[in-house]
């Protein structure tokens, strides 16, 4: 691994959020851009309304390739599995979104599971940016480290996880990026997203460990392997199966 990603992957386990920038050139991120949008079209969802966040889930995203591709990508997997301390992610999400302007944005929030105290580094986001985020639209803000306060710490068994109003009061700091960017979360870190005034689009990936997790992610590992095993092996195509197979 390069100096540069072992940057990232230290800042992703401190502060819960790490960008690596100028991954995709013009080039490619026109075709990336280009298959995205017409995936909205394919899925019924059109050209997008003001104020609304449309996404598109699953193995369906595996009939574009630059968007597929962008899931198992060398520097981004690699990140991954550093930050996870895995050397097989499983990628349990693969999903779009697009935010059409003029949306307010996310309110304050976690994505660690509700009330509970998780192993540290069992889940990883990427998101891969298509458009510029900036602190005067649509920047991701968070609070760094607080994703540390959903993890089990063996000095202390009686933690609990943080509450709604913690959350509510934290010092959130923006992450800004160009498109062709990638940005990496730790699910649990505090965040939000600030109001959006022109088009927000970023294709993002959720990864996890395949060893002890919390009992919330054991039955989503249930329920989306027997989702999967369900598409035709026909519609998965051979570089993806070790990474989509539980
Ligand atoms: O759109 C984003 O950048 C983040 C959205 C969000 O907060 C989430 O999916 O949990």
């Amino acid at each position: 691994m390069n100096t540069e990603d072992e940057e990232v992957v230290a800042m992703a386990r401190a502060d819960g959020i790490a960008i690596l920038t100028d991954l995709f050139d013009t080039d490619e991120l026109t075709e990336i851009r280009r298959q995205f949008d017409q995936a909205y079209l394919d899925t019924g969802k059109g050209p997008g309304e003001p104020g609304r966040r449309d996404s598109i889930s699953g193995e369906a995203l595996l009939r574009y390739p630059a968007l597929a591709n962008l899931f198992i990508h060398p520097r981004i997997l690699g990140i991954v599995s550093a930050i996870l301390s895995a050397k097989n992610p499983w990628l349990w999400q693969l999903k779009t979104n697009r935010y059409t302007p003029e949306h307010p944005g996310v309110g304050k929030h976690t994505d660690g599971f509700p009330g509970e105290i998780s192993p540290p580094f069992t889940r990883q986001a990427m998101a891969v940016f298509l458009d510029d985020i900036s602190v005067s639209s649509g920047a991701l803000t968070y609070v760094p480290g607080t994703h540390t306060l959903h993890y089990e710490d063996p000095s202390d068994s009686s933690r609990q996880a943080p509450s709604k109003e913690d959350i509510g009061v934290g010092n959130y700091i923006p992450a800004e990026l160009k498109a062709g960017s990638v940005l990496f979360r730790v699910p649990e870190v505090w965040h939000a997203v600030i109001p959006i005034h022109h088009l927000r689009r970023y294709v993002t990936g959720s990864y996890a460990t395949r060893g002890r997790g919390s009992q919330v992610m054991a039955d989503k590992i249930k329920g989306v392997s027997e989702k999967r095993a369900q598409v035709p092996a026909a519609e998965i195509p051979a570089e993806f199966r070790r990474v989509l197979s539980y």
